[in-house]
């Protein structure tokens, strides 16, 4: 181990902690439960705070609190998670805990350039997390580092380990078999402030994989075969758990590439049992003593024989892929659960009238552009120059990390890409989080892109409505850049090259791992300060980008009355819809101005159009931020009515401050994804659910809400609301919720954050 390399002592010591604690806990949980374990139970029982084994927590319903070994944070959260640790009246983390500067990047000329013009557009907000992280014990990754899923991967993720991060991705270390989940910034402080951290005891979902891929098929297509399967909810609180022979035969970063699109299906996370193939990653990334550890406990670190044999007695719910016959996927567009096998595109796309001359391919996001992947999808693009072919579509490529990037660099894979032209990007998001100058966007017409990317939500990459997305491999988008036909099957079809032949592509080929080993000379890690109590955060109280954070009110005791509907939203209302990102990810560190993006991509129920909301007190129409600002102004509380999954997507915890913020009270709907109501509670809001879900479509424009026994609130109480009509008419509807008393008194309290900061005031 390399004593400069990031991976301090702090933290094997940590990881020597959780390995010796594990058997005692293990064996308490299994005879607690009295019967064989599987993998996630093995590392949530070692990990519950207070280390006490009980009866089994029932499964999707009981509140556990856990002690997770590690934090991440990405720069876009990241402002909002440290704005509120520094209100938290501590002088240090009290876990091992890192951010990275990775959002906050566009994608438009290439590395490079983009690296510096990003570095002068958001120096104050790179400066502002520096030292902070200096200031508290946090380790720092400088722009251009890497993408954070990447890097915790290569540096921090360890099997049997659990670690919460401030992006929804997180779950990506599930692929070197931790639990790891992503959460809002409130929940990282909780964390990092040494307190325990609350999570619903989660489902089980076992997918059983057997074969071994081969072809043209990758990690990428289990896990866009799972979302055809799950759908964007079905993996709503479970954590899903891959085992079996195909599990194995995955390398460690595929196993991250899948647990990370766990996401998408909703699951709370995802992770494969320790096998050789993590041992390999663990080695070839520095970490050989991990590894040693990681063999002394090597039965805990996967399920129980018995589980995996028998897995229906043990999992909520099966899937079994034989990766044999997998195929590869396409999926999209406008939502990634929408799974098309490559064979069946261009029908598919004729009868629903996609655009299937494609514009751009994009290699990237989180693990999906990992030094296997980029070999693989290098030796497509080999092919291409080989051949006489040339990419019919841009293509655009952002690796993983610095560590990849150099070493692909190194092993002549960049170089491959350049020769068919594709541009090179920061190794960042990028174009995955908007942070793209894609020429023509604003013109808004309708194209077709490919990308590797997780999302693919209306506007996301470009901002541009039309731009129809496509979540394919690394390897398929190079094949498909090339021929710049979404139908191209490469299986099967052939292309014309410059000397006017047909031309076929064979399938991809690439190492796991670099066979000279990895090397990189600026990994881009700065540790912190051993005492950081002599640093001084600056915040200008002018910034436009960053704001001292004000604490919300707390909640007055009476029941909240006279109450206007702000907008009912109808149909997919992802945090995209809710707080944007692309240019909007500027203001993420200011609350104030950030809020002018409120529920802006959100589509009206009654006009199903998008920031066009009738004011109440007014009669006209307005944006929703401009409108929930009057109300606030007039002392008028408002909700926000919303349809299934609502918050579907990212962590950004914006999506409920500011909300919040504007004087909404509650948001009612019909269902949530998990992060988001968490995060709706954690800022003093009432997050709840119709109990009957006939009756979102009662509520009328112009609605005024009274609450009739919020001064009852308790857990496992509905609350009961009443919706006034113009025409004097009322309906009662009755409102479930989640909240246990601790979160009860976070809205009573005004926000989680309240309660931290009394606390800490006590001492
Ligand atoms: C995303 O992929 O949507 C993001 C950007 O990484 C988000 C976090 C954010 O909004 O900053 C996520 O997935 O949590
Ligand atoms: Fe970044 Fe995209 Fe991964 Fe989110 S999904 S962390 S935006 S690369």
């Amino acid at each position: 181990m390399n004593l400069n390399s990031p991976f301090m002592a702090f933290d094997i010591e940590m990881i020597k902690a959780v390995y010796d604690k594990m058997p005692a806990r293990v064996e308490a949980a299994r005879s607690v439960v009295g019967k064989p374990l599987t993998l996630s139970e093995k590392i949530l029982y070692t990990h519950l705070w207070d280390g006490e084994a009980r009866e089994a927590f029932e499964r999707g319903n009981s509140y556990v609190d856990f002690a997770p070994d590690r934090v991440a944070m990405q720069d876009a959260t990241a402002q909002m998670a440290l704005l509120q640790f520094m209100q938290a009246g501590k002088d240090k983390v009290a876990v091992p805990s890192t951010a990275h500067c990775d959002h906050l990047i566009l994608a438009k000329e290439g590395a490079s350039n983009d690296l510096k013009d990003s570095l002068t557009a958001s120096g104050e907000v790179f400066n502002f997390l520096e030292s902070v992280s200096n200031k508290y014990g946090i380790g720092f990754w400088k722009p251009g580092a890497g993408i954070i899923h990447q890097v915790v991967l290569e540096n921090y993720a360890f099997p049997g380990g659990m670690m919460i991060g401030t992006d929804s991705h997180t779950v990506n270390a599930g692929g070197l078999g931790m639990v790891a989940i992503g959460v809002g910034g409130a929940d990282a402080v909780d964390v990092m402030a040494g307190m325990a951290w609350e999570l619903k005891f989660p489902k089980l979902i076992g997918v059983k994989l057997t074969g071994r891929l081969n072809g043209w098929t990758s990690a990428k297509d289990v896990i866009l075969k799972v979302a055809g399967i799950l759908t964007v909810k079905g993996g709503t609180g479970a954590i899903v758990e891959y085992f079996g022979d195909g599990a194995e035969s995955l390398s460690a970063t595929g196993k991250g590439t899948i647990c990370n699109m766990g996401a998408e299906i909703g699951a709370t996370t995802s992770t494969f049992g320790y096998d050789d193939s993590i041992e390999r990653y663990l080695r070839a990334t520095d970490r050989s003593d991990v590894a040693d550890l990681a063999n002394n406990v090597r039965t805990h670190l996967t399920g129980d024989a018995e589980v995996y044999a028998n897995p229906e007695q043990y999992f909520d719910q099966v899937i079994e892929i034989n990766l044999d016959e997998l195929e590869p996927h396409i999926n999209g567009p406008f939502t990634p659960d929408r799974a098309t096998p490559v064979s069946k595109m261009r029908a598919e796309a004729e009868a629903n009238d996609w655009p299937t001359k494609v514009e751009w391919g994009l290699i990237g996001s989180c693990t999906n552009s990992s030094y296997e992947d980029l070999a693989r999808a290098s030796s497509i693009a080999k092919q291409a120059v080989d051949k006489g072919l040339k990419t019919k579509a841009d293509f655009g490529i952002n690796p993983g990390s610095e560590q990849v990037r150099y070493t692909a660099d190194r092993d002549g894979l960049i170089g491959i890409f350049e020769d068919l032209d594709a541009k090179i990007f920061t190794n960042a998001c990028g174009p995955c989080i908007g942070q793209w100058a894609r020429t023509g966007a604003d013109k808004q017409e309708k194209n077709t892109i490919i990308h590797s990317f997780n999302r693919n939500f209306s506007k996301r990459a470009d901002g541009n409505p039309n731009t129809h997305a496509f979540v394919t491999s690394p390897e398929m988008v190079a094949a498909i850049a090339i021929s710049g036909d979404l139908g191209f099957n490469p299986i099967t079809d052939t292309l014309t090259n410059d000397k006017g032949e047909q031309v076929k592509l064979e399938a991809p080929v690439g190492d796991e791992l670099p066979a000279k080993g990895f090397a990189v000379e600026d990994n881009g890690y700065k540790a912190p300060a051993s005492d950081g109590s002599g640093i001084e955060v600056v915040v200008k109280s002018d910034s436009k980008r960053l704001q001292l954070l004000a604490p919300f009110q707390p909640w007055d005791g009476k029941n909240i009355t006279g109450a206007k509907l702000l907008i009912k939203a109808f149909g997919k209302c992802t945090t995209d819809h809710i707080s944007m990102a692309g240019p909007w990810l500027r203001f993420r560190g200011h609350l104030d101005n950030i809020s002018d993006n409120c529920l802006i991509g959100a589509i009206n129920a009654f006009s199903q159009e998008t920031n066009k909301v009738k004011n109440q007190l007014s009669g006209e129409f307005g944006a929703v931020p401009a409108t929930a600002r009057q109300y606030k102004a007039a002392g008028v509380p408002s909700i926000v009515v919303g349809d299934h999954n609502y918050g579907e997507g990212s962590s950004r915890e914006h999506a409920a401050m500011e909300p919040r913020f504007l004087g909404v009270k509650a948001v009612l709907v019909k269902s949530f994804a998990r992060i988001h109501e968490t995060n709706l509670k954690k800022q003093g809001m009432l997050g709840l659910t119709f109990a009957t879900e006939a009756d979102y479509d009662k509520i009328q424009e112009d609605d005024t809400i009274n609450f009739v026994d919020l001064i009852d609130f308790a857990p496992g109480k509905p609350l009961t609301l009443e919706f006034v009509h113009t025409d004097g008419s009322k309906d009662t509807i009755m409102a479930n919720h989640t909240y246990n008393e601790a979160q009860i008194g976070w809205f009573k309290a005004g926000s989680a954050l309240n309660l931290i900061k009394a606390e800490a005031a006590k001492k």
